[in-house]
C-alpha cells in the first residue's frame, strides 16, 4: 500500500490549490482524479479572480502567466431600464477583481505540480473512502486496470458537488441547507470583441443576461434560460438576438454575434452541507457548498476554502494537535454563508422569477434604482463583489 500525508480527491482549484499549499509547508500529498488532465481544461467554468484570490497564487509564486494574461477590471457594469450603470469597484472598495479562466488557472497550478513531480494520479476509477472516523484512513482505486489502495492521515474531498467524497458520509451525520432556482443559464464561448470594456450583468423582463469575456477577443455571455430548455432548442442566432433583446440599446449595438465554440445549460443552485468535517475527512470547495454563479463566487470560495484548510493541516503538523482542525469546519462555514447570502441577493437582484408578482416586480426595480442613488448601497455591492467583506 502506498502512503502519504494528505490524499486530495479532485484535480480542479480546491485540490490543486490545497495540493500547492500544503507541498509549499512540506506535507506530503497526492492528488487523485477521475478524469484527464485534458477533460478537466476542457470545461468551461468561472472567470472571475477575487484579489484574495489572486494574492494566494502570487503568494505560492505561481502568479506569472496570471499577472500577465489577466485583465484588470475596476468596475462592473449593471444594465436595466435601457441604460447602463458603472459599479466603480475600485473607487467604492479599493480593490479591482482580475478576469482569468478556471482553466487557465488550472492549468497553471497542473503544470507547477507536474514541474515539482508531485503525484497527480488521472483518470482514477471506482474510488472509495475507508475509515476516515478511525485513526487509519485510506483510499481505494482503479487506475488503467489496476488496483491501488493509499494510505493518508487525513483525506480532502475537493471533489465538487457530484463526488464521492460527501456520498460516503452518512446522510445523518451532515444536515444539508439548500435552495433551488425556477431557472438555468445558458452559456455560450465565442471569437468576439466584448462590447463593453468591463461584464455587463443585465436585468430585464425577457429576464437576465451577462456579457463577460476571456481575454480581449473572446466573449463568454450567458441568459437567463427555461430549466426545461435544452442546448439544441437555442441556435446561436437565437442566442444573439435574445441577448441582444435583454441588453441596453449601447452595449447591444456593440456587441456582434459570431459562431459559438462552446453551449451549455447549467441549473442554478444554493447549498450548503455542514459540517465540512467528519472525523480525518474534509470538505472543500463545491463538494461542501453550491452558490448561484450571479456573484462570481465559487472558484474563489472553494480557494478560500484551500487556504483554510492548508492552515489547519499546517497547524496540526507543527504540533498544535486538534484546535486547528477542530476550527476548520466553523471557521470556513462562516465565510460561506456569507458568500451564500452576497449570491443569493445578487441573483434576486437580477433575475426574472417566474412566480413573482407585479408587487415583486416593482420591488426589484426600486431595489435597482435605490443601488444606483445610494453610494452606500454600491459600496456594500463592491466589497461583497471583490471579496472584501466575505471573508
Ligand atoms: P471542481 O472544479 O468541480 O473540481 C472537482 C474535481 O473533482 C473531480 N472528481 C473526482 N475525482 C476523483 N474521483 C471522483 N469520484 C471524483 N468526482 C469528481 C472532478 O472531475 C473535478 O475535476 O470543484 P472545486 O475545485 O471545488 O472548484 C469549484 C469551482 O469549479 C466552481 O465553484 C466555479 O466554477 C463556480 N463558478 C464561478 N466561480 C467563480 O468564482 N467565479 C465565476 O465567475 C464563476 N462562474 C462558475 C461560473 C461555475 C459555472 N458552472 C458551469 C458550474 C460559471 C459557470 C458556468
Ligand atoms: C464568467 O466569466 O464565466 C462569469 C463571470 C461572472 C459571473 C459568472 C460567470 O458572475
Amino acid at each position: 500500500m502506498q502512503r502519504t500525508q494528505v490524499a486530495i480527491i479532485g484535480a480542479g482549484p480546491a485540490g490543486l490549490l490545497l495540493g500547492a499549499l500544503l507541498h509549499k509547508a512540506g506535507i506530503a500529498n497526492q492528488v487523485l482524479e477521475l478524469h484527464s488532465s485534458d477533460e478537466v481544461l476542457a470545461r468551461m467554468r468561472a472567470g472571475i479572480l477575487e484579489p484574495g484570490t489572486a494574492a494566494l497564487i502570487d503568494e505560492l509564486g505561481l502568479g506569472g502567466a496570471m499577472r500577465r494574461d489577466a485583465l484588470i477590471h475596476a468596475g462592473i457594469a449593471i444594465s436595466f431600464g435601457g441604460q447602463r450603470h458603472r459599479l466603480d469597484l475600485q473607487g467604492l472598495s479599493g480593490q479591482s477583481v482580475l478576469v482569468y479562466g478556471q482553466n487557465e488557472l488550472t492549468r497553471d497550478l497542473m503544470s507547477a505540480r507536474a514541474a515539482a513531480g508531485l503525484p497527480t494520479h488521472f483518470q482514477t476509477e471506482q474510488l472509495s473512502l475507508h475509515d476516515f472516523d478511525g485513526e487509519r484512513p485510506y483510499l481505494r482505486y482503479q487506475r488503467l486496470g489496476q488496483s491501488h489502495e493509499l494510505a493518508c492521515d487525513f483525506i480532502a474531498g475537493c471533489d465538487g458537488f457530484h463526488g464521492i467524497a460527501r456520498a460516503s458520509v452518512p446522510t445523518r451525520a451532515y444536515r444539508c441547507f439548500e435552495r433551488g432556482y425556477p431557472f438555468g443559464w445558458l452559456g455560450v464561448l465565442a471569437d468576439a470583441t466584448p462590447p463593453h470594456e468591463e461584464l455587463v450583468y443585465a436585468q430585464h423582463e425577457r429576464g437576465f443576461a451577462l456579457c463577460s469575456m476571456r481575454g480581449r477577443s473572446r466573449v463568454r455571455c450567458y441568459l437567463q434560460c427555461s430549466l426545461s430548455d435544452k442546448v439544441e432548442q437555442w441556435s446561436d442566432g437565437r442566442f444573439w438576438d435574445e441577448l441582444h433583446a435583454r441588453l441596453d440599446p449601447a452595449t447591444a449595438a456593440a456587441l456582434r454575434p459570431a459562431p459559438s465554440l462552446e453551449k451549455s445549460i447549467m441549473p442554478l443552485r444554493s447549498y450548503v452541507a455542514e459540517p465540512l468535517r467528519f472525523g480525518r475527512l474534509f470538505l472543500a470547495g463545491d463538494a461542501g457548498h453550491l452558490v448561484p454563479p450571479t456573484g462570481a463566487k465559487g472558484m474563489n470560495l472553494a480557494a478560500a476554502d484551500a487556504r483554510d484548510l492548508a492552515q489547519a493541516f499546517i497547524d496540526h503538523y507543527r504540533g498544535q494537535g486538534e484546535s486547528a482542525l477542530a476550527r476548520y469546519s466553523e471557521q470556513a462555514l462562516r465565510r460561506v454563508w456569507r458568500a451564500e447570502r452576497f449570491s443569493w441577493g445578487m441573483t434576486r437582484l437580477l433575475h426574472h422569477f417566474p412566480d413573482h408578482n407585479g408587487f415583486d416586480q416593482r420591488i426589484q426595480q426600486a431595489e435597482l434604482e435605490h443601488l444606483f442613488s445610494s453610494r452606500a448601497a454600491q459600496t456594500v455591492l463592491a466589497e461583497g463583489y471583490v471579496g472584501q467583506s466575505l471573508n
